[in-house]
């Protein structure tokens, strides 16, 4: 933890870390939103009396369930399955599903967290949550994903529902597992409830852009603070981490705007093409055949380098867009940022920036958006989605993406009025916490003490 708290907050954050043994995700992220509130601790004597700050960080309900299902040779597999219904304040639970190996507690519980204020930034009535499990569907038959996702549902469906929680898609997450959760769910409640669930295909109550929203958004909002500074994407050099759902559309939309895409990651290293990532055969690579980069190295032959040690952020670039995971890009990644002269990173996952990285950054002047601002898209698009279904009615990509556009200027709008009013001007991460968490407190004083 690199910033230090207002005194009057100190005390509430040892509590959380007390509370909470061993979450350092969870402790990272309720760190991060309370250095934001320094401008308001001990200014607004409603929020202490009503005890805001200390509910918003004890989640409404959280649920721990076993997972059980049988794989293809016949053997029980056991995973452990989870839903952290954080806040509702604002609307139902909303949050998606991650399904990886690293999945516990306090990794669920930060995604939880953030999401709360994430989700008041879009300006739709959303509340904030996220699940998921420790299975990880790498090198699963997809008999085995489906069995594994019908089981996860089974116990789920008790808890979810339109006006309840309305879980979608993140980390090993995507169409294929979500169809198979909602068949499940269909089975078992015997209800076409097309609102329980965001991110669904087209042809089953899905909504244009959702797959695409979360990349697109993430690079509206990064166009708005290129603007900011008078300039564009147009001609950038621009660099990726991550090749899943959020990364792929991420290039896409860098690169109808002019951009180069040079390199982009998995778990298993990191690809530099200089003559700009093909996006076609990106997509065949990890959504078709659902296989490693290297297989793109080797299908572009000798005019791209697989590099396997280092990080995805050696490659020297204009703009940095992490779309992988948490606390994926350290200290001396930003360090090396910096002395390449990267002037622009927008978070795409959620917390990949390590608390020492963003002051690093920062201090060097670099423009910086937190996640819960700059790839809050997918989840606005997922409200679109739940909009289309109550109405049952479905729009067009174009009105869709235009609409998803307008949010990502709204919110980083928001970001700089409220960095501004409260003093620090250009802090894309006091704005953006400070205005989702007034948005919910002042919710929250309204509803009283539940
Ligand atoms: P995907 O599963 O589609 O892709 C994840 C990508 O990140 C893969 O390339 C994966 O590599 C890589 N990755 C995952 N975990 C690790 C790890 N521990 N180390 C290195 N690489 C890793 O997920 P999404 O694209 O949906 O999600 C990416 C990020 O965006 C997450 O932080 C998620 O929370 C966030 N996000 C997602 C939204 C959505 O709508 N999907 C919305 C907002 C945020 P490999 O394939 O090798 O595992
Ligand atoms: O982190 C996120 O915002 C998501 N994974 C999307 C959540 C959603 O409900 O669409």
């Amino acid at each position: 933890m690199t910033e230090t708290l207002h005194p009057k907050l100190q005390p509430q954050f040892d509590a959380v870390v007390a509370r909470n043994p061993g979450e350092s995700e969870f402790h990272q992220a309720v760190h991060e939103l309370m250095v934001s509130l320094a401008p308001i601790a001990g200014k607004r004597p409603d929020y202490a009396q009503w005890s805001i700050l200390k509910r918003m960080c004890e989640p409404e309900r959280q649920l721990i369930f076993r997972v059980p299902w049988v794989t293809d040779t016949g053997e029980v597999q056991i995973n452990r399955g989870y839903r952290v219904e954080f806040n509702s304040t604002l609307g139902p639970f909303k949050g998606g599903l991650r399904f990886h190996p690293t999945v516990n507690l306090s990794i669920i519980k930060f995604l939880g967290f953030e999401q709360v204020y994430k989700n008041a930034l879009t300006g739709m009535p959303i509340g904030g949550g996220k699940g998921g499990s420790d299975f990880d569907p790498k090198g699963r038959s997809e008999q085995e994903v489906m069995r594994f996702c019908q089981s996860f549902m089974t116990e789920l469906h008790r808890h979810i529902g339109e006006h309840t929680d309305v879980p979608a898609g993140d980390i090993g997450v995507g169409g294929r597992e979500l169809g198979y959760l909602f068949g499940q769910f269909k089975r078992i409640t015997n209800r076409y409830e097309s609102g329980v669930l965001t991110g669904k295909g087209l042809t089953w109550g899905g909504s244009q852009v959702r797959t695409e929203a979360t990349g697109y958004g993430t690079v509206f909002f990064a166009q708005e603070m290129l603007a900011s500074r008078g300039e564009s994407f147009d001609g950038r050099r621009v660099v990726v981490s991550g090749s899943g759902n959020v990364a792929i559309y991420a290039v896409e939309k860098v690169q109808e705007l002019g951009g180069t895409v040079v390199a982009v990651s998995d778990s298993g290293g990191y690809v530099v093409d200089e003559a700009g990532i093909d996006l076609s055969l990106l997509k065949e690579v990890k959504e078709r055949q659902r296989e490693r980069l290297s297989a793109y190295a080797d299908a572009r032959g000798g005019a791209v380098r697989h590099v396997t040690d280092g990080a995805v952020w050696d490659v020297p670039c204009d703009v940095a867009l992490p779309c992988a995971t948490q606390n994926e890009l350290q200290a001396e990644h930003a360090r090396t940022l910096v002395a390449h002269g990267t002037g622009l990173v927008a978070e795409g996952a959620n917390m990949p920036c390590t608390a020492e990285a963003v002051t690093i950054l920062r201090e060097a002047g670099v423009l910086y958006a937190p996640g819960k601002a700059s790839n809050a898209g997918g989840v606005a698009t997922s409200a679109l989605e739940m909009q289309q279904n109550a109405s049952r009615d479905s729009w067009s990509f174009e009105e869709t993406q235009e609409r998803l556009r307008q949010i990502m200027v709204d919110i980083h709008r928001q970001c700089l009025e409220t960095a501004e009013e409260y003093g620090d001007p250009g802090n894309y991460v006091m704005g953006a916490n400070l205005a989702g968490y007034i948005r919910v407190a002042d919710a929250m004083v309204a509803l009283g003490v539940v």
